[in-house]
């Protein structure tokens, strides 16, 4: 008796787990299979996006900016992965992406080396793959349709030239100038570009000391956590190469903490790459002297390639996307005003 009715208990909880789990979970199933029903239906584009992580303001302008391009409305259904800084969630999306069969992957590189085996399951499974803001390191470029982000050796190299031009207006292009560089990612396309980039300029001018180039993994933190360090190694620092705002907003504090001071009037200059909105703001009021414009809003130009493929189009292997230089004298309100990020 006893253990007839706690067989039914026993029953009756299994009954309800299960129910509570067709509740939670089969519905989100069958919606999410409508969903996909309703996608054949539109016949819209199945587009699986993986970015690398979120650790700036260009990183989240850029994620907008893709996010903005591939709407219902545009005939596209979106399918995001966030692999917060880490390759191997990366390698896991992209996976699943092709096991989704979706129609082209779409994913910005968070180191340049290690893609080739899943590029080629990509290829094997016949999705075009397109690279966003960073590039991969490959021998069969084939293994990816085309790349749509920066120029990082030619912004490396304005960083440079600006450099050059200010020693010489402030008559200094013969002393001994003392830099540090705090790089971004070890290993990103856009560390390596931005570095080679300044370093050719450097290599032509004697009188320039790199010091030393430290990561900072393009986060403010980081930034302000080596550029200490280097303030704590070095008394003598002229210029601080930084190659993105979120550093040089944590390098900004830390050199101020140490009782010096930044920008146009001071004790170091400072040269930023990206131009988000606040680190404009600072160029017009002189803190920061330079800001070597990267741009983040690359789903226009994600949107047209695409076009381009579905038309059978030919697509060139390398689409740069447009950039400035921005010093005090041409940030106007107006570009100000513009800036969304
Ligand atoms: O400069 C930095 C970011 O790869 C261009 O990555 C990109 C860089 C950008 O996180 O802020």
């Amino acid at each position: 008796m006893f253990h007839k009715r706690s067989y039914g208990v026993v029953v009756a909880g299994i009954l309800f787990v299960l129910i509570l789990m067709f509740i939670m979970f089969g519905s989100r199933l069958f919606t999410d299979i409508e969903e996909m029903n309703q996608v054949e239906k539109d016949n819209r584009i199945v587009v699986g996006v993986s970015q690398l992580g979120s650790e700036s303001g260009f990183r989240t302008a850029n994620t907008e900016s893709v996010q903005n391009a591939f709407t219902k409305e545009n005939g596209y259904f979106l399918i995001y992965n966030n692999a917060r800084q880490r390759q191997e969630n990366q390698l896991k999306a992209l996976r699943s992406f092709i096991s989704q069969r979706v129609d082209y992957i779409i994913f910005s590189p968070v180191v340049e080396t290690g893609w080739e085996t899943v590029l080629r399951e990509a290829k094997e499974a016949e999705i075009p793959v397109i690279l966003m803001d960073r590039n991969v390191d490959v021998e069969d470029e084939s293994l990816y349709v085309t790349c749509v982000g920066s120029n990082f050796e030619e912004e490396g190299e304005k960083a440079g030239r600006w450099l050059e031009r200010e020693l010489q207006k402030r008559n200094r292009d013969q002393e001994s100038v003392n830099i540090v560089v705090l790089a971004g990612t070890e290993g990103s396309s856009s560390q390596i570009g931005r570095t080679v980039g300044f370093d050719a300029v450097a290599g032509k001018h004697e009188n320039w000391n790199i010091l030393e180039q430290k990561c900072a993994e393009f986060t403010s933190t980081k930034g302000k956590e080596v550029m200490r360090g280097f303030l704590r190694k070095y008394r003598d620092i002229d210029v601080v190469v930084s190659q993105n705002d979120d550093m040089t907003f944590g390098a900004i504090e830390a050199i101020r903490e140490s009782g010096r001071t930044v920008g146009v009037d001071g004790d170091i200059m400072i040269i930023s790459f990206d131009a988000v909105e606040s680190a404009l703001e600072m160029v017009a009021e002189g803190t920061i002297n330079v800001d070597i414009e990267c741009n983040p809003n690359q789903g226009e130009y994600l949107l047209r390639v695409i076009d381009m493929l579905e038309t059978g189009e030919q697509v060139e292997k390398q689409y740069y996307v447009e950039e400035d230089v921005f010093t005090m004298e041409n940030v106007t309100e107006e570009i100000l005003e513009e800036r969304s990020y």
